[in-house]
């Protein structure tokens, strides 16, 4: 096969706009063949949109990664992870697949929604994946969450959880502050270990932005997988999903979802990198 394999471990989202069609519509944009094990089934109430988690028996988790790691993925990525049992496999799996990258989105809260998956898988999370990590993808809430601290609201604590998470052992940390921090624009915030940079776009007056975390992290493991240094690989991957949400739209009157091909079949938007 010439082209790269790219699996993730995540669920499925109805909407079709986040979860593992996010992801497989993002790698398949990147050039890249996608695949993935199913960990969880979610639906959503019509009338009200809660979001309704069925977990995928783990006898048959643990036969679809034995297929998968047999199909040998240059890259994992892992979305939706409900508890501690599906994160200790992903672990194993990771651990057993000789990918050259690992992309850890820690999936703890779904737009829309706003309870917090599972508390209990934090310190799983914290243990068994942050280690193993080449980058982690949270948004403000999740990165609060894995560096044991309150939601971060400003850069500088934005910078402080980034270090607090990067002391688990990943090698870079992409905190994804979209609209959420102060300032005219949507920004993220790279971590290396060493340097932050800040990943400005501008802010979006009418976002459909469901499933814009995923694609977000599904275009960082596209570009981590395609050889792109890591802050041109984060840079890229925010004007991808940037472009995604400009283009979305309205479903239903609960959901708008991001147009996940926006950015090579409707037009670039530009981001910039700054050291802050
Ligand atoms: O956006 C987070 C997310 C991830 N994975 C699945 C989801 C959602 C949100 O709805 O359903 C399967």
């Amino acid at each position: 096969m010439t082209q790269k394999k790219v699996l993730t471990i995540a669920g499925t989202d109805v909407s079709g706009g986040a979860g593992y069609s996010a992801d497989i519509k993002t790698f398949e944009d990147h050039d890249l063949y996608g695949f993935c094990a199913l960990t969880t089934i979610v639906s959503m109430d019509p009338s009200t949109w809660a979001h309704r988690v069925h977990h995928v028996p783990l006898e048959i988790l643990d036969e679809q990664i034995e297929t998968a790691l047999s199909l040998k993925p240059d890259t994992i990525k892992t979305g939706m992870l409900p508890n501690e049992e599906v994160i200790s496999r992903a672990r194993k799996a990771i651990e057993k697949s000789g990918a050259d990258y690992f992309v850890f989105d820690p999936v703890m809260v779904c737009k829309g929604d706003d309870t917090v998956l599972n508390p209990g898988v934090v310190d799983s999370m914290q243990k068994e994946l942050l280690p193993i990590t080449t980058i982690v993808t949270p948004n403000l809430v999740e990165a609060g969450n894995l560096a044991g601290m309150n939601t971060p609201k400003t850069i500088d604590e934005v910078k402080e959880a980034a270090k607090k998470i990067h002391e688990y052992g990943p090698k870079y940390v992409v905190v994804k502050g979209g609209t959420g921090l102060e300032g005219d624009n949507a920004l993220d915030i790279f971590y290396d270990g060493e340097k932050f940079y800040g990943l400005y776009a501008d802010k979006l007056e009418k976002a459909y932005n469901h499933g814009a975390g995923c694609t977000f992290a599904a275009a960082v493991a596209s570009n981590f997988t395609n050889g792109l240094e890591p802050l041109e690989a984060v840079k890229e991957a925010k004007a991808f999903v940037t472009s995604a949400i400009k283009h979305g739209s309205q479903m239903n009157e609960h959901v708008g979802v991001v147009r996940h091909n926006a950015y090579n079949k409707v037009d670039k938007v530009n981001v910039q990198a700054k050291e802050l």
